[in-house]
């Protein structure tokens, strides 16, 4: 590799309190209109929409060539709420080179990682602040919001990993989180 060519390092700062970035890293944000089809209770899915659209999480990503090398970066931020009992998720996906791991470091507040594998198996991580997750390859991973301030985590994956997110939609994702007496039950559905 020419010199020229060579990167130069670089550090950003990140809020625990909010997840915010800077500098100012991509941000993307879903609304529950994004999550159409994922949550168990549709009724109460169209309901909620019919009422409102509320922006359930967004992402900071730290900018990096989307690169075999790199490392991509981002903070997740999912607001509390739920869909019917079972909170606010993200979509959720395998990676598209589906041997590339990840590592998720909880910031603030309470959450569950959860993830399956093609062939049915399934894991939880009861998600706080200074757990750290290693989600390894073949392993699909959602994150959900299962407190009652903003579940904030920071997570780290090689740059050429991509997101598929058509398997999700396919095929079920088996573990669903629901409310039940105040707390956080995990299900296989
Ligand atoms: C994370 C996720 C992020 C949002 O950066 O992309 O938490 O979740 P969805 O992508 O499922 O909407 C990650 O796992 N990257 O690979
Ligand atoms: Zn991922």
């Amino acid at each position: 590799m020419k010199e020229n060519k060579i990167m130069d390092p670089f550090y950003v700062e990140i809020s625990c309190e909010n997840g915010n970035v800077s500098p100012p890293a991509r941000l993307i944000s879903r609304k529950l209109s994004d999550l159409v089809g994922l949550f168990y209770d549709q009724d109460a899915y169209n309901r909620a929409l019919a009422d409102d659209n509320p922006v359930l999480y967004e992402v900071y990503e730290v900018r990096v060539p989307e690169e075999e090398g790199h490392l991509l970066s981002c903070t997740t931020v999912i607001y509390p709420g739920k869909v019917g009992k079972e909170y606010y998720f993200t979509k959720g996906h395998f990676h598209v080179l589906e041997n590339r791991a990840e590592i998720y470091t909880c910031l603030r507040g309470q959450g569950y990682l959860l993830m399956t594998t093609r062939a049915g198996k399934t894991h939880s991580i009861a998600m706080r602040p200074g757990i750290s997750a290693y989600i390894p390859p073949y392993w699909s991973h959602r994150t959900l919001n299962c407190g009652e301030e903003p579940f904030i985590f920071y997570g780290v994956w090689p740059g050429d990993a991509g997101h598929d997110y058509e398997s999700i939609v396919e095929q079920e994702f088996p573990l669903r989180v629901f409310e039940e007496n105040g707390q956080p039950v995990v299900k296989i559905k």
